[in-house]
């Protein structure tokens, strides 16, 4: 190894709800103090630009997931539910799972979904926009995941409701015991009852993605044992993240009404606009490795065993990397931003997410001229999600 020199210290608590309020000066903080920052609040080495942790995210040899993509390390802590199959997985073991996901949430198979899911869309929009002032959050980015996502999963009318609280505290989980997950511990086995439940192959309704992840336990391609744990991944992962992606993306055209006007002269910009609000807003903040040997990077030594904070929301605003990073501006290309991940654990569920967003913004941008807050929106905080609670707005019809 060629010679390394210690990383620079910062001593604030990167989940502190201060800096969970609002995140932007204390990642440019990061970012400044050099490639690698030890964290000694929790011990850990953090990664803020846009370089490194591109790097961290594509080196699966070197930066495992299967000690926990959070501040937990599975080497010596009790993970709080059986790790996820994919999430918190290394190759070989994550290559069964992930090529069933990939084929069953993959472009091709979300065409039969297009259309429907673009009149829900519609039909959404249509009732929202009785009134010309509402709250963006339950009205728009709740409603439509809600309404679309469990159907297409297959899951019963029933529980729906404790999807978001769920993956509330999954999220929160991935970071510190701190105040957040305590507030979720009270409901957690109750929580975690009901999920497991939707996952079992008699609760799940023929033709939907669980469905057709039990179809591939059949096939041969996962076990049976692996099936539950397979669905248990997208009821997870797959309500909280586009519920807030929308917010973002609404709360992005709120306050750029030049780029509103873009996108109703042009709807095609809907694919666009997504990824520009992924890597804006980047809804999912952060996710943690953990080092498999003694590794290097931009000439820090970070031991084997370590953990390490990849802030993929710094990563995505780096002026190293993006010009204008602060900017939303639909005419810059944002395919490279890693608010989905990179290298092998990317997110299979980002045609998903992109396929509603797209059907919701186009159904929006038909028929809503303008947008605009009426009053401070207010955050949700959490470890890992960046997200609204509320956003008043007012909108004028087309
Ligand atoms: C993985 C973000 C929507 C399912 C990931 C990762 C990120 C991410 C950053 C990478 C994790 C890592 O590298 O450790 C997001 C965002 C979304 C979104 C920002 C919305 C805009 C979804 C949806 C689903 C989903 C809708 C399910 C339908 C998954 C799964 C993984 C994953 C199963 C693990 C993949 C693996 O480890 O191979 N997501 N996600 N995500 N996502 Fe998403
Ligand atoms: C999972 C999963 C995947 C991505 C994110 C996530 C709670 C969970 O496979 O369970 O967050």
């Amino acid at each position: 190894m060629t010679a390394t020199t210690a990383p620079p210290s910062l001593s604030a608590d990167p989940f502190d709800e201060e800096i969970l309020q609002d995140p932007l000066a204390f990642q440019a903080e990061l970012r400044d103090a050099g490639p690698v920052v030890h964290l000694p609040r929790y011990d850990v080495y953090g990664l803020a630009r846009y370089e490194q942790v591109h790097t961290a995210l594509t080196d699966w040899q070197s930066f495992q997931s299967g000690a926990g993509v959070g501040l937990a390390n599975f080497r010596h802590e009790k993970p709080w539910r059986p790790p996820s199959l994919l999430l918190e997985a290394d190759p070989p073991r994550h290559d069964a799972p992930r090529a069933v996901l990939t084929k069953i949430l993959g472009p091709r198979a979300l065409r039969r979904l297009r259309e429907a899911w673009h009149a829900d869309a519609e039909a959404l929009v249509d009732e929202v926009l009785t009134d010309t002032e509402f709250d963006a959050v339950p009205a728009l980015a709740q409603a439509f995941p809600l309404r679309v996502f469990p159907d297409a999963v297959g899951l019963p009318r029933d529980g729906r409701e404790h999807l978001l609280p769920y993956g509330d505290h999954a999220f929160n989980a991935f970071g510190p015991q701190n105040a957040l997950v305590a507030k979720g511990t009270p409901r957690v086995a109750e929580l975690s009852g009901r999920v497991n439940a939707q996952c079992a192959r008699d609760n799940l309704t023929d033709g939907g993605f669980g469905a057709r992840i039990w179809a591939a336990a059949d096939h041969g391609d996962i076990t049976h044992e692996q099936a539950p744990l397979v669905v248990r991944s997208l009821l997870t992962a797959g309500v909280d993240t586009t519920v807030h992606a929308l917010a973002a993306i609404i709360y992005a055209f709120a306050t750029h009404p030049d780029q509103w006007q873009r996108l109703r002269h042009d709807p095609a910009l809907a694919r666009v606009a997504f990824d520009e609000a992924v890597r804006w807003e980047s809804p999912v903040q952060t996710f943690f490795r953990t080092a498999t040997t003694d590794v290097e990077i931009a000439g820090t030594a970070i031991p084997e065993g370590r953990k390490i904070l990849m802030f993929l929301g710094a990563a995505n605003r780096d002026p190293r990397r993006w010009t204008s990073p602060d900017a939303f501006d639909l005419s810059r290309d944002p395919s490279a931003h890693v608010g989905f991940g990179m290298g092998l654990h990317q997110c299979v569920g980002q045609h998903v997410a992109r396929l509603e967003a797209e059907a919701l913004l186009t159904a929006l941008a038909r028929r809503v001229r303008h947008i605009e807050p009426t009053a401070t929106p207010a955050r949700h905080l959490n470890n890992t999600l960046r997200s609204w609670a509320s956003m008043p707005i007012r909108i004028a019809r087309a």
